[in-house]
C-alpha cells in the first residue's frame, strides 16, 4: 500500500524529499552529450547520488513523451534504475472519461510499475475512479497548483468556498473507498495549505514549487505536514538536478538534496 510505504520511507530515511526527474537535453551538463545515451546517464547519476536522501522520484512524463519512442524507452530504463526503497510518481496529470482513463491507469500502474500518478479533477469522478481502483497505488489529484494560472479557476467561488477546497473535500470522500488518494498543492500558496490540511487531514500531499518557482519552504512544511510532521512529499526538480552544469553535477545535486532534506527536517522539528 502506498500510504504504508510512504510512512515507512519517511521514517526510515527521515525525509520528506521527492526529487523530480525532469530531464532535458538542453539543460543537462554539456559534457554528457558525448555519451551514447546522455539523458539516461544523467538520470542514472542523479538517482545514484540522491536515492538515499529521497523518499520518492517524480518523472514528469512530458519530458519523456516529447522524445517519442526514445522517451518511453528512457522512462523504462530510468524506472528500472530507481531503488526499491523510493516511491515512483508518474507526474502525468491525466483525466479523461472513464473508459479512456482506464487505459491510462493500466499504462502507468500495470505496463509501468509506478506507485502513484497525478490526475486532473476537471472531468469528475469517473475520470479518477479507474486510478483509485488500483488499491495498492496512490492517486494524487490536482487541488491548488503552483502556477500563476491557478488563479483562473481554482479560486473561483463554489458555494461558500473556493473550488480548490471543494476539490479537497471531494477527494477526501473518494478516499473513503480505498484510502489511496492524495492532493497536489503548490508551495507557492502556503497560506492556503493550512485550510486544505484542515479539510483533508488524512490525505498525503504532494507539494511542488520549492526552489526555482520560489515556494515558501518554512510555511509549506509547517502547514503541509500532518500532526506528526509527516504525510507530505516536498518535491524539488530543477534546483536539485541542475545544481551544476559541470562534471561534478551529481555531487552538486547530492549537496543540494542534502541541504533541502536538512532544511525541511529543521522545520518539522519545531513545528
Ligand atoms: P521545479 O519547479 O523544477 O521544481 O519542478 C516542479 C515539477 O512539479 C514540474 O514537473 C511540474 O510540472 C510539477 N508541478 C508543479 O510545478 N506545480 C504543480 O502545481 C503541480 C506539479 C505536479 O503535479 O507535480
Amino acid at each position: 500500500m502506498f500510504k504504508e510505504k510512504l510512512k515507512k520511507y519517511t521514517q526510515n530515511k527521515n525525509s520528506l524529499l521527492c526529487i523530480g526527474l525532469d530531464c532535458d537535453i538542453r539543460k543537462i551538463p554539456p559534457f554528457l552529450l558525448e555519451e551514447d545515451d546522455p539523458l539516461f546517464t544523467f538520470n542514472r547519476e542523479i538517482i545514484e547520488a540522491t536515492a538515499d536522501l529521497a523518499i520518492a522520484f517524480k518523472p514528469n512524463i512530458a519530458f519523456y513523451e516529447t522524445l517519442g519512442p526514445t522517451g518511453w524507452h528512457l522512462l523504462e530504463k530510468t524506472l528500472e534504475y530507481i531503488p526499491g526503497d523510493c516511491l515512483v510518481i508518474a507526474d502525468a496529470k491525466r483525466g479523461d472519461i472513464g473508459n479512456s482513463a482506464r487505459k491510462y491507469a493500466d499504462l502507468y500502474f500495470q505496463s509501468y510499475s509506478f506507485d502513484a500518478i497525478t490526475v486532473s479533477p476537471y472531468m469528475g469522478y469517473d475520470s479518477i475512479q479507474p486510478f483509485i481502483e488500483y488499491d495498492d497505488k496512490a492517486t494524487f489529484v490536482l487541488c491548488l497548483t503552483s502556477n500563476s494560472g491557478s488563479h483562473d479557476f481554482q479560486y473561483l467561488n463554489s458555494g461558500s468556498e473556493p473550488l480548490y477546497l471543494k476539490i479537497a473535500r471531494k477527494v477526501s470522500e473518494w478516499n473513503l473507498e480505498k484510502g489511496n488518494c492524495g492532493l497536489v498543492v503548490g508551495a507557492t500558496h502556503p497560506e492556503n495549505l493550512s485550510s486544505i490540511r484542515e479539510v483533508s487531514p488524512q490525505l498525503p500531499l504532494l507539494i511542488p514549487g520549492i526552489g526555482t518557482q520560489g515556494g515558501n519552504l518554512k510555511l509549506t512544511v509547517q502547514y503541509g505536514t500532518d500532526e506528526k510532521g509527516e504525510g507530505a512529499l516536498i518535491n524539488v526538480s530543477r534546483s536539485i538536478i541542475y545544481a551544476s552544469p559541470d562534471e561534478n553535477f551529481a555531487e552538486a545535486a547530492r549537496d543540494k538534496a542534502l541541504e533541502y532534506k536538512h532544511a525541511i527536517n529543521a522545520i518539522r522539528k519545531v513545528k
